[in-house]
């Protein structure tokens, strides 16, 4: 499953999940020689959607790989290839033929083949997943990059006219009250023209019937508008959800929404008018087992663990996550921020000069809103984590992110984290500002009394007085297991007196209006034994997770989780720290 719900009740669509032929391309001659049509002999076989580098012998495998499999016809059909999710670049052929390329890793892209005969096919896939100075993440980043088919390949069979696109604006005019747009996208794949009857769904009611009319292999858009009542806001403790549905002719496509407003006033960021403070981790869509495929079933238990700690809310880091966990947390009621890849820490303020660079993010960022607009979960969207914002160059590539998102989705919040507060020139332009702070891990002690005194005075300075601040990403190591009579470094005690200590701190300062602990589980870090970056990550983890990568607890799950849940008793370190 893609979502939680249905999406077609009348589009017939298959996974094409399974086992695919695979094959590496070290030395880059699969083009060269033809494989789109000769795919080699001898070759390997790889599950879809997986990782590469999870099955033995593949673990640090950087660079091409082709992917092979068939495609059986009954009867002749137009066909839709969507890939949910394919690590860096991919060319992908039919039946010999390219049909196009896409830059990515984490969002969808599709390919409408009309008038398909019946038959066997051949469906070959170029993917590329090497990191360089101009890909998202950069070359240098704190986790581990894998390659592959990550999320489900989808073929779904198309009647001459389809639903290219449904997309549901609402403005709230009263506690139950909404002005609702509809707009539907529809395309003809049909030689002459076409009448087709449309009706609009709100929960399974039809409110819209009319017909469209489409030229020979036209397009055109239906704009409904109306006024809805007796709706019940989408609300962390009732996240009242509505189904949308459209129906086509013989098309239709479901979809979900939840009404509630997000805005800011003072410093406070407010969900339906009220103050909302934010309890939260960051989670990498990540496991040791199935890299960044991670699968459904565990997405239940991990929210189930969040939410017993007493989160409201999960920073995606660093990249979009899947649809299914964007649908359970809209079905919880657990508030989300969602980021494209540009982790910035590593990489020299010029990187950002690179205009590939600057269309790939864009598009990236496009792809991401595009996919997940009706989340009501979603409250942020943040453009860019760690990059060097006392910059000219940051400046710039900020301007043009926050133009990007604000004109594709006014109604959320624009954010970004910065790993600079005190030099940050780029405060003003957002409407949150995530700290990303690490006293007591890489420098120093917790003692973040006196920087943040001087951060709200810069940002009073930076036009951000009124701007909410979120401390972003705090913590430190703690193996699981390494515990004993004193908090020493990398022990389960310190990780959980540093985010003790950390909490307490941001949580008696009223300009903070929430934290998000880095990070929720252990991630497979970068590390390889060629590369320079990252060699004090022990058993080449990030280990700054609540839990391990098998999502086992540490002490620290516990004292964060006695901390958001207000807890006295055992696991209240209380005076001990101070
Ligand atoms: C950064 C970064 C994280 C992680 C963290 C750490 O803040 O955004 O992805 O690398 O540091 O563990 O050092």
């Amino acid at each position: 499953m893609i979502r939680t719900f249905q999406q077609h009740r009348l589009r017939k669509s298959q996974l094409l999940d399974g086992l695919w032929d695979f094959v590496f391309d070290k030395e880059n001659i699969g083009q060269a020689e033809g494989w789109q049509n000769n795919f080699p002999s001898e070759h390997d076989q790889m599950p879809v959607p997986a990782c590469w580098n999870n099955e033995l012998g593949k673990f640090d495998y950087e660079g091409v790989a082709w992917y092979r499999t068939r495609v059986t016809l009954d009867d002749s059909t137009h066909l839709r290839l969507l890939f949910h999710a394919v690590m860096g670049h991919a060319d992908v052929y039919w039946n010999g033929e390219h049909l196009g390329y896409h830059y990515g890793g984490f969002t969808p892209f599709d390919f409408t083949l009309p008038n398909v005969p019946a038959g066997v096919h051949e469906l070959v896939i170029r993917t590329d997943n090497t990191l360089t100075t101009n890909t998202l993440p950069y070359h240098i980043v704190d986790w581990f990059h894998y390659g592959g088919i990550i999320r489900p390949v989808e073929i779904q069979h198309l009647p001459d006219v389809w639903i290219e696109s449904l997309r549901l604006n609402y403005t709230l005019t009263g506690e139950s009250s909404a002005d609702v747009q509809v707009r539907l996208k529809l395309r003809s794949l049909c030689d002459t023209p076409l009448e087709v009857p449309i009706s609009l769904y709100r929960d399974d009611e039809i409110f819209q019937n009319e017909n469209a009319y489409l030229e020979a292999k036209g397009s055109t858009e239906i704009v409904a508008e109306q006024t809805w009542s007796d709706l019940s806001r989408w609300e962390t403790d009732n996240p009242t959800l509505y189904m949308i549905r459209a129906v086509a002719g013989d098309d239709d496509r479901t979809d979900r929404i939840g009404f509630r407003t997000v805005e800011t006033r003072d410093k406070k960021i407010l969900l339906n008018g009220k103050e909302i403070y934010l309890q939260g981790v960051n989670r990498h869509e990540e496991h040791p087992e199935w890299g960044f495929a991670f699968p459904n079933k565990l997405m239940t238990k991990e929210l189930d663990i969040i939410t017993q700690m007493g989160c409201n809310t999960v920073r995606g880091s660093h990249y979009p996550q899947s649809e299914y966990w964007l649908d359970l947390l809209d079905e919880k009621g657990v508030l989300f921020w969602s980021e494209i890849p540009i982790w910035g820490a590593a990489f020299p303020a010029s990187a950002t000069d690179d205009p590939l660079f600057v269309e790939r993010a864009q598009i990236m960022m496009d792809e991401m809103i595009e996919r997940d607009f009706h989340h009501p979960s979603i409250l942020f969207w943040s453009v860019h984590n760690e990059i060097d914002t006392r910059s000219q160059q940051a400046y710039d590539l900020s301007i043009k992110m926050t133009h990007l998102v604000r004109s594709k989705d006014p109604s959320r919040l624009v954010a970004f984290a910065t790993m600079h507060p005190m030099n940050d020139i780029c405060l003003g332009l957002f409407d949150v500002i995530g700290i990303n702070y690490y006293g007591g891990w890489y420098f120093g002690h917790v003692e973040f009394d006196e920087m943040l005194e001087a951060f709200h005075k810069r940002c009073d300075e930076y036009g951000a007085a009124d701007t909410p601040v979120l401390m972003t990403e705090f913590g430190g190591a703690g193996i699981q297991g390494d515990s004993g009579w004193e908090p020493r470094l990398f022990s389960e005690d310190y990780q959980a007196e540093l985010l003790s200590k950390s909490l307490k701190l941001f949580r008696s300062d009223v300009k903070i209006s929430g934290t998000y602990v880095w990070q929720f589980a252990d991630t497979r870090g970068q590390l390889q034994s060629h590369l320079p970056h990252f060699r004090d990550r022990a058993r080449s983890f990030n280990n700054k997770g609540l839990v391990n990568e098998y999502r086992k607890p540490k002490l620290a799950y516990r004292i964060v989780k006695a901390i958001y849940k207000n807890q006295q008793g055992p696991y209240d370190w209380g005076s001990t720290l101070d």
